[in-house]
């Protein structure tokens, strides 16, 4: 009787419904060679071994592989990497001219008049995904120039019609409930896949390629994995004949091996991982490697179980899960035994993250100390952000309509370390007057602001303007002339939440006043406004209060502005620790750890600040 495989009929089948616990499925990570500066040889047409760094004022944000050979790193000082490479060519980012309406690359920015613009290589990744979307239907977004996609579904397509013959058998066990019975072997040796990329050997195989058993029998892993090597191979070379881009590929069982297969060589190499391969592949690795694991868990994990730093993962192989769960609970410790060995779950999300707030910042050093100096700025960033709204809603899938922002939000910093956030609900517009609208609510919003804070908004360091709360229903938007016509003008308003250093009574008014909350930093509690005794409530899954219907909208908004003048905040920090900021990028299920609370790489096309 011929030899079964070790994977069923269903194995192969859950492939199309991208099934994590399927053995046969099969994870690829691609991520860009030094992607800003591969933006910049484009660009300005030279070729790709010019050494080549891309400029920040006076620090390098990314330094190609040309470069790296003089020992050139990320973060270095222009001055020390041309005594380095006294022809390194370093391309500035393009800049905001104060005031202009569009971003240029201007031959001698200047951080006092020049905001850093990051859309070149914000337009560049979205053309990068559109040919990854364009082979696979699973891809997630995991930062400006990575992803992950899941072929599971292609796969299984590619495979039947591959081998016609099991296309017959699966329908047959399908019809008679026989899908957990195992396929035959696919009659293949060795020698016969023809895979593209470096191939890691097996655990006791040799490491030249030529030396391998090419009689040994295959299975359907193998057979699944070469297919996904040829797919990424042909995605790459598809990416570098039309964009001239390389990138690096890892391709495995799951994302946490994917992503670090992709990081294994570099620049413009795919790596491949079987599951026999996974011990061997692992075994000298540093355990700090694996994302989630570099931080505070990795000090706890050398802690608890006297583990040294730089430790590789078998050390940490030693330990039984009992302990792990036991040290680090239920979650944590399972999913370390499990990712130690190789083994992840987490699925690969399609959706890209919903664009749901925007902002434009700049650091003032010298600070600024007048309206005067202030305004050109809200000009720019207005500027900035209109065409990213405009670009947003070019690029939106969905059929609801045109997304616009209902909520705008000015953030400042003092010299002395005091922040000051206001926001206030954008009128209705269309995308024809976005930008007047823009303007003049984040003038009116700005001169409230100085009038209320008077001296403590001078000398000011930081100005950031944000948008957040995207939606198609625009329209239900309050008009801003009702906000702040009826009624008092805004110098009469009063604020409805207070702060430890607010004297204010808090007003349980709607309109302005309910949008003017104030965010000096430590305000955190959600709009008080909760009627005593109303028929229809809900209770907000966020912060628990109870709010009345007719007011759960105006809550979600409130929250969303919250979080966007946090991530200001983070992203403020953020910039000011950029210089020694390390790599930390969006990957698999170490999303199970505690997020950083940094501005991720990805983000930045969201926290465009300098
Ligand atoms: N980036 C940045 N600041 C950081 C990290 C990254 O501005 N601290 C930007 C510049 C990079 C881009 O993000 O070009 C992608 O980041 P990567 O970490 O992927 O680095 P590179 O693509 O430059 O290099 P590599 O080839 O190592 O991936
Ligand atoms: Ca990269």
């Amino acid at each position: 009787m011929a030899m079964k495989s070790n994977f069923s009929f269903a194995h192969l089948d859950s492939l199309q419904r991208f099934s994590v616990s399927s053995p046969l499925r099969v994870i690829a990570h691609i991520d860009l060679d030094a992607f800003y500066a591969q933006c910049e040889t484009v660009r300005l047409g030279l070729d790709p071994e010019t050494p080549l760094a891309c400029q920040q004022w006076q620090g390098l944000i990314a330094v190609n592989y040309a470069a790296r050979k003089y020992g050139i790193k990320r973060h270095e000082d222009i001055a020390e990497a041309k005594k380095k490479c006294p022809d390194l060519v370093c391309a500035h980012v393009a800049t905001w001219k104060q005031g202009d309406s569009e971003y240029k690359y201007h031959d001698h920015p200047d951080v006092a008049t020049h905001k850093v613009s990051l859309d070149p290589y914000r337009h560049q990744s979205e053309s990068i995904f559109k040919i990854l979307y364009e082979f696979c239907d699973r891809v997630e977004y995991a930062g400006i120039d990575e992803g992950f996609l899941d072929l599971s579904k292609m796969l299984y397509y590619g495979v039947l019609e591959t081998y016609p013959k099991l296309q017959g058998l699966i329908e047959l066990k399908r019809e008679n409930d026989q899908l957990s019975d195992l396929m035959p072997l696919p009659n293949l040796k060795a020698r016969d896949l023809s895979w593209q990329g470096n191939l890691l050997p097996l655990q006791d195989e040799p490491e030249d390629r030529e030396a391998r058993d090419g009689d040994r029998p295959v299975d359907w892993d193998e057979v699944c994995m070469m297919h996904a090597s040829r797919t990424i191979h042909e995605i790459r070379s598809k990416v570098l004949q039309t964009l001239k881009f390389t990138c690096s590929a890892g391709i495995s069982t799951n994302k946490v091996l994917a992503k670090l297969c992709s990081g294994y060589e570099k620049p413009n190499k795919q790596t491949v991982l079987r599951v026999g391969a996974v011990s061997r592949f692992l075994a000298p690795l540093n355990f700090a490697k694996f994302r989630g694991l570099g931080g505070k868990l990795g000090d706890s994990i050398s802690q608890h179980f006297n583990v040294p730093a730089e430790a590789s993962v078998p050390f940490l192989l030693e330990i039984s899960k009992a302990e792990l769960v036991r040290v680090l609970g239920d979650e944590t410790g399972s999913w370390l035994y499990d990712i130690l060995r190789g083994r992840d779950f987490a699925e690969v999300k399609i959706a890209r993250p919903e664009s749901k707030s925007m902002m434009s910042a700049k650091n003032f050093r010298p600070s600024i100390h007048s309206t005067e100096e202030a305004v050109p700025w809200l000009h720019t960033f207005v500027a900035d952000i209109a065409s990213r709204i405009v670009e947003f809603a070019n690029t939106a899938t969905d059929s609801g309509g045109v997304r616009l922002p209902k909520t705008l939000v000015i953030h400042s910093r003092h010299a002395k370390q005091v922040s000051h956030s206001r926001q206030l609900p954008l009128p209705p517009c269309t995308l024809a007057t976005l930008s007047e609208t823009l303007l003049t609510t984040a003038l009116t919003l700005y001169k409230h602001i100085e009038k209320e804070k008077e001296k403590s908004m001078y000398p000011m360091l930081h100005l950031s303007l944000g948008v957040s709360g995207f939606d198609s229903s625009v329209a239900k938007n309050q008009a801003i002339d009702s906000f702040l016509i009826r009624g008092s003008g805004p110098e009469k308003l009063s604020r409805q939440r207070t702060t430890t250093n607010d004297k204010e009574s808090p007003s349980k008014k709607k309109g302005i006043a309910a949008f003017l909350g104030s965010s000096d930093r430590n305000s955190s509690e959600p709009p008080p406004d909760t009627p005593q005794s109303v028929e229809s409530t809900f209770i907000c899954e966020v912060c628990h209060t109870i709010v009345s219907i007719a007011d759960v909208e105006e809550h979600h908004d409130w929250h969303y502005a919250q979080n966007l003048m946090r991530q200001m905040q983070e992203e403020d920090d953020n910039t000011n620790v950029k210089g020694q900021a390390s790599k930390r990028k969006a990957t698999s299920s170490g999303g199970q750890q505690k997020k950083s609370a940094k501005v991720e790489k990805g983000q930045q096309k969201l926290f465009n600040s300098g």
